[in-house]
């Protein structure tokens, strides 16, 4: 297909090859990346740069980077530059496997972070200097806009705040993209700020193209490379039982009246669990139903097809090859249903609780009182991040959580007396899920809910043990609100630790 870059005649001038753009970028420097999950992230520049790295290792000199993205990207970027060791310093989002063990050893600092406040806390100025912003589109225009990729994450903001620009113009991605894009410019810093203009999912407040002063592009690199998402595996019992606990839910909720029969617009979380209840949704009464999310998911494109879904709003996608593969083929379809924004607005509180979000969010791990664990794996070993789960969390209709009720084959218990990490408080989880069953605890006591959840949620194998946890606590604790013995609730973790299972 044509590349679109019909942009302003100057910039003919900066067409170069990857090795020459990531030439541009030195030892020490601040890079804003684009990509949200396996979309829409640069794919030549990384790759090259890491080569760069790696040479320069091998000749002892010292070349390290701190990289920004939207959220994970994929192997072309995350992957590459972790295994040239060339990441100093990463935020706000990782999920590659190779900078996971890097960040667990001590050699990757990492600043886990909402994913509303990265753009923010960069205008705030709180996150340091941008030196550089690599971002992939899908065109320049003759008047010098942007036509954004399969992923708009903090784009704006780093082509905004870098000093350069290097573009990635991927010709793999559809043309069709264009037109889909709602980039909102209307945000200010306090005491300037004002409401943001969006009361329905469906509402365009912004431009279809990024701005960018030609001045400050360096490089426009073109490239054909496909997007990598990972594939997700068909749903199995364990999800399709807690899908079914979700719609069964929710069908409660619209028969009292707390829910319309369309529902609220839906958030969902990443992985298997969450496409499965996308599934679940499709065989469920409601119609008409909206999204409001981070990520739209095969699923998505599922209830769309069906007629389920009219509209889904998010800042990115995150398909599966063969999904990608299809919604490139039928954008023609699906154009007028999808709207991509940037991460401030599609993860930004004050629309969230404006819109009345449904979060439906996976975890690790959570406490008899409710709260949850998403991020660390024995409370030090962090997993992925928070990601967009707290934004939806605290500030949705209602924060759903879910989760099978063990982990490693069985030897742990997804329920625990304490978790050792905390990313959403109990005041911020009002459903947890497994596939055992559902926890409502909306207007629970910490006592009420510790019943509720040890016999909803908790794995048999792992109830009587709980329940003897807890009626000690109610006859040794300190204070009875929350009853704990401090001791005992961690060694819950340590004995998976010494013995590999959290069985007595
Ligand atoms: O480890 O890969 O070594 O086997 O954790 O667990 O079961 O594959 O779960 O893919 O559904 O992810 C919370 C991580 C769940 C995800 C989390 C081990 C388990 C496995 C992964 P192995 P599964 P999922 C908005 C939403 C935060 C971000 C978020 C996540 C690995 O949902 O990252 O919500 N959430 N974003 O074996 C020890 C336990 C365990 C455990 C699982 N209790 N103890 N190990 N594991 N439970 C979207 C975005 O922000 C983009």
């Amino acid at each position: 297909m044509p590349i679109n870059t019909t942009g302003p005649a100057a910039l003919a001038s900066r067409v170069m090859n990857a090795e020459a753009a990531a030439a541009l970028i030195t030892d020490g420097m601040t890079i804003g990346m684009s990509g949200f999950t396996g979309s829409g992230y640069p794919k030549a520049v990384p790759t090259a740069l890491a080569q760069r790295m790696k040479t320069a290792h091998e000749r002892g000199d010292r070349f390290r980077c701190r990289i920004w993205t939207g959220a994970s990207t994929g192997p072309e970027l995350d992957g590459v530059l972790a295994q040239a060791d060339g990441v100093e310093f990463r935020l706000p989002y990782s999920s590659d496997p190779v900078a996971r063990d890097k960040i667990n050893r001590g050699e990757m600092e990492y600043f886990d972070m909402h994913l509303s406040q990265v753009a923010p806390m960069a205008w705030q100025g709180f996150l340091g200097q941008l030196d550089v912003a690599v971002i992939e589109i899908s065109g320049i225009r003759a008047d010098g806009t942007l036509i954004p990729s399969s992923s708009v994450g903090n784009n704006k903001t780093w082509l905004d705040r870098a000093h350069g620009v290097i573009l990635e113009v991927n010709r793999w991605q559809n043309p069709a993209l264009e037109g889909i894009h709602d980039i909102y410019y209307g945000t200010a810093l306090p005491p300037n700020r004002v409401p943001i203009p969006l009361v329905r999912p469906d509402d365009r407040i912004g431009e279809t193209g990024f701005r960018c002063d030609p001045d400050k592009i360096m490089a426009i690199v073109e490239t054909d490379m496909p997007d990598r998402n990972l594939p997700f595996s068909p749903p199995d019992d364990c999800a399709l039982a807690i899908a079914g606990y979700i719609v069964d839910f929710l069908r409660h909720e619209v028969s009292r009246g707390r829910l319309p029969s369309s529902l609220l617009p839906i958030q969902s979380g990443v992985g298997n669990i969450a496409n499965a209840v996308l599934s679940g949704l499709l065989g469920s009464p409601f119609e008409d139903m909206t999204a409001y999310t981070e990520v739209i998911q095969d699923g998505m494109l599922d209830l769309l097809r069906a007629g389920k879904l009219r509209m889904a709003s998010a800042t990115a996608f995150s398909l599966s090859p063969e999904a990608a593969a299809a919604l490139n083929r039928d954008m023609g379809d699906f154009r007028d249903k999808l709207i991509l924004r940037p991460q401030e607005i599609s993860n930004h509180p004050e629309l969230i609780r404006r819109l009345g979000c449904i979060a439906m969010n996976g975890l690790i791990e959570a406490d008899i009182y409710g709260n949850v664990n998403s991020t660390h794996i024995m409370g030090s070993r962090v997993q992925n991040g928070i990601g967009g789960s707290g934004d939806f969390a605290r500030n949705g209709f209602i924060s759903i959580f879910m989760t099978p009720s063990t982990a490693k084959e069985g030897r742990i218990s997804a329920i625990v007396p304490h978790v050792p990490h905390v990313d959403h408080i109990n005041q911020d989880v009002q459903v947890i899920v497994t596939e055992q069953g559902l926890a409502d605890l909306r207007g629970l006591s910490p006592k009420q809910r510790a019943k509720v959840i040890i016999e909803n949620n908790a794995h048999p194998d792992f109830r009587a043990a709980l329940r003897d946890y807890y009626d000690r606590a109610l006859a040794h604790s300190y204070g009875l609100q929350t009853p704990t013995l401090l001791h005992e609730a961690l060694t819950w973790h340590q004995r998976f630790v010494d013995t590999g299972s959290m069985h007595a």
